[in-house]
């Protein structure tokens, strides 16, 4: 039976693209048609993703008000997230699945058998990987990508001379730093050369793509002997080698924008 035409819009560079292109080479589809967009370009709102990906042009955390934007971003929320239409975008031929993480899970529940399994069968194990998973993505997206990297780049230059932010981002990187001892914490205690246990899970699909983005952002991950060599381990993946997102090949970060060069 002819298999139906499967395809991937992404772009370099972002968490929730890499994360569902490891998955597809994974799980065996690497070979899909996979459209690269660039965001400087504005790709993401091009006609292609809108068609599949729409979401109307809700203003999720932006408020005219200036009191009110400084409350919010305190609270260090993405105050410039104003969602009309991203990438990752996915489509089994026409069931068309967007978010990052039903793209792991569909890709998983629907071709279990195809490539890495990539959540156990038994219910013990599928409850550690599908609990180390979602705590990931949790944790790390809030303690790594929102209060550290988006806060940063989302503060104008100014802005982040002050004593305010200054104070700001230093705490909410000491949390960023104690959520990644969690996570060495987790891998000395595992079994096996993955977050839990011997088998590579949708949980290292997370965790790692994670710590990729730690890394470019310029940490050594010196504090954290277990991750790094889990990070060294993974990256030489035949799936990470090939999801490697293209623009991070051509060169480093410019040094201001490395926010966790301290961890
Ligand atoms: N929750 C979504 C997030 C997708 C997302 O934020 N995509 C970004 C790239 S990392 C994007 O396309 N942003 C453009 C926009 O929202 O305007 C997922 O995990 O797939």
């Amino acid at each position: 039976m002819a298999e139906k035409e499967m395809g991937l819009i992404w772009g370099s560079g972002s968490g929730p693209c890499f994360k569902a292109m490891v998955a597809l080479h994974e799980k065996e589809f690497g070979d899909i048609k996979k459209t690269l967009i660039s965001f400087s370009e504005k790709g993401h709102k091009g006609p292609a993703v809108i068609a599949k990906n729409p979401k109307g042009s809700v203003q999720m955390f932006s408020s005219d008000s200036p009191q009110e934007n400084r409350r919010i971003r305190t609270e260090h929320t993405h105050e410039k997230c104003k969602s009309s239409s991203s990438v990752p975008t996915f489509n089994d031929g026409d069931i068309v699945v967007n978010e990052s993480m039903a793209i792991l899970l569909y890709l998983e529940h629907t071709y279990p058998n195809k490539g890495t399994r990539l959540l156990p069968s038994d219910p013990a194990g599928y409850a550690k990987v599908i609990q180390a998973t979602m705590e990931a993505q949790e944790n790390l997206t809030m303690k790594i990508m929102v209060k550290c990297i988006f806060y940063n780049m989302m503060t104008d230059e100014a802005s982040r001379k002050q004593e305010s932010f200054q104070k700001a981002i230093k705490a909410n990187i000491e949390e960023a730093q104690k959520e990644l001892a969690i996570w060495e914490d987790k891998l000395k205690l595992s079994d096996g050369d993955f977050i839990c246990g011997k088998d590579f899970t949708l949980a290292d699909v997370v965790l790692f793509t994670f710590l990729a983005t730690v890394v470019r952002f310029g940490s050594s991950l010196g504090k954290f002997p277990a991750l790094k060599s889990y990070y060294d381990r993974l990256r030489e993946r035949p799936s990470i080698k090939a999801s490697w997102p293209p623009h991070w090949s051509e060169g480093e970060l410019a040094d201001e924008k490395k926010i966790l060069k301290g961890i």
